[in-house]
């Protein structure tokens, strides 16, 4: 990308698309475009066809997206289906129509089947049932994937799509009915430390396994495979290590400092027993994550103290 293009970063106030404006800022980018939701709503076919020919866009990271944890994907599963697939419709089309020359779409580790031997390497898309919690954001994604590899296809656009495992940064989502994991725990387990509360509540069995990415690494990674990777096919970006929900929880749990016991409510869903990424191919391009999971949640930890309680 040349310091002067025009790149476009949808869903800049997000956990993904600030770690990628952060990135892109600290390369020296100077026309860095972005929009509100309220200055420009995605799902709006003519509001996104309008903004993309006023602008002249050379580059897309197309991060923005309706997200959440287990709790609201399986509580707002239309939500999550119609908004992805608007937005991601409309950018795609729009950058298409208007000559943008290439576009990154970010999707998720969830388009993997439920139960596909791990690590989770890019070739087992399709070919199993998906876990029942998140299948319409799943579908969604898997849409967005084969409409990037359709349009090089018919249009020989240069679109490309990441998948990232779970992540987590600055900017996360600290609400405990609609957030992930990592960062509902971190909450969870400074509220019960200001409280003295005798127990912090961790949902499904801990059995779980996940792997966590910084979001500042998923950044550098967006930028390394905007320069140098060009394939249809999807690549997978992860740190290679995932963690035990149980053990996770034990971890937040000393770097916040509580006290108290841990208990694990069952009658709320796992979702996918492991989902560990296969990075062989990110890795052999040359690029690898950096930011270990203890480190990383440390300045998780800071992070919330300044976001989120200051807003509180
Ligand atoms: O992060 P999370 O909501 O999403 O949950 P997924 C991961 C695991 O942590 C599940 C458990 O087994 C949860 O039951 N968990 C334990 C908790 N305590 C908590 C808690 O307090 N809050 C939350 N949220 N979980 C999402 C997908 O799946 O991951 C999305 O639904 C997307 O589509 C995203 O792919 C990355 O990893 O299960």
């Amino acid at each position: 990308m040349e310091n002067n293009a025009r790149i476009y970063v949808a869903g800049h106030r997000g956990l993904v698309g600030s770690a990628i404006l952060r990135a892109l800022e600290k390369k020296g980018y100077r026309n860095l475009i972005y929009r509100s939701s309220s200055e420009l709503d995605l799902r709006e076919r003519d509001q996104v066809q309008s903004f993309f020919e006023e602008q002249e866009i050379d580059y897309v990271f197309l991060a923005a997206a309706k997200v959440g944890g287990i709790a609201a994907n399986n509580d707002f599963p239309a939500d999550f289906i119609r908004d992805n697939l608007l937005i991601q419709t409309n950018v795609i089309d729009s950058a298409y129509r208007t000559g943008v020359k290439n576009l990154m779409f970010l999707g998720s580790t969830c388009i993997y089947p439920k139960f596909a031997p791990q690590p989770l390497k890019e070739e087992y898309l399709l070919t199993g049932d998906l876990e029942p919690t998140n299948k319409p954001y799943a579908i969604a994604k898997i849409a967005g994937i084969n409409m990037c590899q359709s349009y090089n296809r018919q249009y020989g656009t240069k679109f490309i799509s990441v998948m990232p495992t779970n992540m987590y940064g600055p900017n996360d989502n600290f609400d405990l009915k609609t957030s992930h994991v990592l960062p509902a725990l971190i909450r969870k387990f400074h509220e019960a430390k200001e409280a003295n509360a005798q127990s912090v509540e961790v949902w499904g069995t801990g059995q779980p396994k996940r792997e966590f990415l910084h979001s500042d690494d998923l950044a550098e990674a967006c930028l390394f495979l905007m320069e140098h990777y060009e394939d249809s096919e999807i690549i997978n970006v992860g740190v290679g290590e995932d963690i035990a929900i149980r053990d996770l929880a034990e971890l937040i749990k000393s770097i916040v400092g509580y006290q108290g016991e841990i208990s694990f409510n069952s009658s709320i869903p796992d979702g996918t027993p492991r989902k560990l990424v296969d990075v062989s191919k990110i890795n052999a391009l040359g690029w690898q994550a950096r930011i270990s999971l203890e480190e990383g949640l440390k300045s998780a930890y800071v992070a919330f103290q300044k976001e989120y309680l200051i807003n509180k």
